[in-house]
């Protein structure tokens, strides 16, 4: 049977779209949390090898190593063809929606997250105003990426819904506010049966 580590933490975005997506296939797998506000060198020595930067996701398959979120997404959907992976269509479309939310969204709502939390990076003046300019260009261009179709993906969520869900997950510890579709999109991927609540937060399991 095929052995699927998957090296995570429940504040990472980028690991929450891998185990949303390993959840939404039901792709049998055990999860190890690894302390993200740790220094990188201290964490454990099998997370070191799987991941060069020392990140989280990590994805180990039968002892073959991938990191990074986009990549991993894309090597999940074509790999179990699921989550769009069922036709050249579906993959490109879940590339596009990677390729645009590692650059936009999924750039500025990390950072104003990190902005305000206690003890979180100090930011230079202009910054957070910068982010949150992005964020508002980057809202509009969800509402229009989504269209009139419930998910990214169509009737059913594909990797670009799980990559969007990573940190639009957190609007609120952002400091933002949603659009109307974008808080109809947030309430329909909390009621997909895979998302369970836990404390003020929804995860996949
Ligand atoms: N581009 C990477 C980003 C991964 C990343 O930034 N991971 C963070 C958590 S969200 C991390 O592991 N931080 C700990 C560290 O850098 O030491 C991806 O898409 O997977």
């Amino acid at each position: 049977m095929t052995k699927i580590t998957l090296y995570g933490h429940p504040d990472s975005g980028h690991a929450c779209k891998v185990a949303l997506a390993l959840a939404l296939a039901g792709i049998a797998h055990e999860t190890v949390f690894v302390d993200i506000w740790s220094a990188p060198e201290t964490r454990p020595a099998d997370f070191l090898a799987a991941s060069p930067l020392a990140q989280v996701p990590a994805l180990v398959i039968d002892g073959e190593t991938m990191t990074q979120s986009g990549a991993i997404l894309l090597e999940i959907a074509q790999r179990w063809q699921v989550l769009g992976g069922e036709s050249p269509a579906g993959i490109r479309r879940g590339a596009e929606l990677l390729m645009w939310e590692a650059n936009r969204i999924g750039m500025c709502l990390p950072q104003l997250i990190e902005s305000r939390r206690p003890g979180g990076e100090l930011f230079p003046e202009g910054a957070i105003d910068w982010l949150t300019g992005r964020y508002e260009a980057d809202r509009d261009n969800f509402d229009r990426l989504l269209g009139a179709e419930p998910f990214f993906h169509g009737d059913a969520p594909g990797i670009g819904d799980c990559a969007i869900w990573g940190y639009v997950q957190w609007l609120d510890k952002a400091g933002v506010a949603p659009s109307e579709a974008m808080a109809g999109w947030v309430g329909r991927m909390r009621a997909l049966p895979q998302m369970r609540p836990r404390g003020d937060d929804w995860f996949p399991s």
